[in-house]
């Protein structure tokens, strides 16, 4: 499960009665940014993910004197950089482990809205008209997202490799059907490409998405060679969109016909 969205659940239940559980609002409800999957899209609430560089993230939690972790470890940068703390949240913020890692946030956050007496249930997710779709416009971040939030189907699987144009993109996506979205887990790029492809493998029904930075997507570009060639049931055009000017080998075209 992904613990911010829980905590997310029951504090939108909280912040709609303020008048039950006033010491609720206000509240910000962050999302580890290297969580493996997190399930988005589809009128849910969106905690607020920590941003991929430091110095944004570091900017995110300033100020917190507590940091309450579901299922999560403190945030740390994802690489060491000289004469820079690891940690991102200020120094003085003390942690409290309402659930661990290996834990069950579930059930922790919800003996919690009982412990606090807040009476549990689950809200309805909103219909959210979806945007209409960018008209003469350029291609930009802004303008794939706008396209995505538009089009993207209902389940599909986006794989997140776009590195610094990443939050332009999907901050669009609030507004995007249900979609399951597998972030960069780490500093060490390549893995958005192939990432798609497994899960491509893994969930044939599913669209999936890759959405890649050029300089990434070099240090893996066999799996543009695997999509192609239409590997394993996956071909026909539709393993994995990629915004990269990429309209298809001719090879492997000449090789299916
Ligand atoms: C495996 C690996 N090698 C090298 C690097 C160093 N590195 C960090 S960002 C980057 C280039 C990323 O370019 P791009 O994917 O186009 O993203 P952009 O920064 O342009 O948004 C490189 C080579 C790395 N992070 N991981």
């Amino acid at each position: 499960m992904d613990c911010c969205w829980a905590a997310a659940r029951y504090w939108r239940q909280a912040s709609r009665r303020p008048d039950n559980w006033p010491p609720a609002r206000g509240v910000p409800v962050f999302a580890n940014r290297f969580s493996a999957r997190m399930a988005c899209g589809g009128g849910r609430f969106a905690p607020q993910r920590l941003a991929y560089f430091p110095e944004p993230a570091e900017a995110m939690l300033a100020g917190l004197k507590h940091l309450i972790l579901v299922e999560s470890v403190p945030p740390v940068s994802f690489f060491g950089y000289p004469g820079r703390r690891s940690y991102l949240a200020p120094e003085d913020c003390a942690f409290h482990v309402l659930a661990p890692i290996e834990g069950n946030g579930t059930e922790a956050l919800a003996a919690l809205v009982e412990e606090c007496g807040v009476e549990s249930y689950r809200p309805a997710a909103p219909e959210i008209p979806r945007p209409a779709l960018p008209e003469g416009a350029g291609l930009t971040p802004d303008t794939i997202g706008q396209a995505l939030a538009s089009l993207l189907p209902e389940g599909s699987i986006v794989s997140d490799e776009m590195v610094s144009s990443g939050e332009a993109v999907l901050q669009h996506l609030a507004s995007a059907a249900s979609y399951d979205l597998l972030p960069i887990t780490g500093g060490a790029i390549g893995q958005g490409l192939p990432l798609a492809m497994g899960a491509a493998l893994a969930c044939p029904g599913r669209k999936v998405i890759a959405l890649e930075a050029d300089g990434s997507g070099m240090y893996t570009l066999q799996s543009l060679w695997t999509m192609g060639a239409g590997a394993a049931g996956c071909g026909d055009g539709d393993p994995g969109e990629s915004p990269l000017p990429h309209s298809g080998y001719r090879d492997a075209k000449d090789r299916r016909r």
